[in-house]
């Protein structure tokens, strides 16, 4: 049987506080749940996953620089990095890989700084509002990309 490919789920600043704060933006989920929800949609798509968090912008474009070669794919909530890291996106870009952006809350109704993202420059697709189900969409959308085999 063929290697399930691996998409690269990373999470970035603050998305730890997940369920503990914020629920009316963020909503209940944890990030642990979030994380149990894509592991089993992962497997129905026939996709493994490499699921991450970080607070540091530094250790996101480390892991985004290791996963070239070893991902097919990246799914990135890059939290309020979205809106200011070109260096996020410069590495994003230079993976050469598939990149769904994903938020949970809908950053268009919201602060007017948060309406730009550098890092949707580098994605195929960028996914808001939808909360937990975003990471859902984007992993199927992915699966789409790459060809992945399905179980239903
Ligand atoms: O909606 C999203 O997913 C965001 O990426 C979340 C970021 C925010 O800066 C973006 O504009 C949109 C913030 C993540 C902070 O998460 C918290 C969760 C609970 C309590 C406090 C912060």
């Amino acid at each position: 049987m063929a290697k399930a490919k691996t998409i690269l789920v990373l999470n970035g600043p603050n998305l730890n506080l997940l369920g503990s704060r914020e629920p009316a933006i963020y909503g209940h989920e944890t990030l642990a749940d979030i994380e149990k929800s894509c592991r089993e949609r992962g497997q129905s798509l026939g996709l493994a996953l490499d699921f991450r968090q970080s607070n540091h912008e530094g250790v996101l474009i480390d892991w985004v620089q290791q996963g070239r070669g070893k991902a097919a794919g990246i799914l990135i909530n890059p939290g309020g990095l979205g809106h200011s890291s070109v260096a996020l996106l410069d590495a994003l870009l230079a993976s050469e890989l598939p990149v769904i952006e994903v938020h949970l809350s809908n950053i268009f109704r919201r602060e007017a700084f948060r309406r730009h993202s550098f890092v949707s420059e580098a994605a195929r697709g960028v996914i808001c509002g939808l909360g937990a189900q975003g990471y859902l969409l984007a992993l199927e959308a992915l699966a789409d990309i790459l060809g992945a085999k399905k179980d239903a």
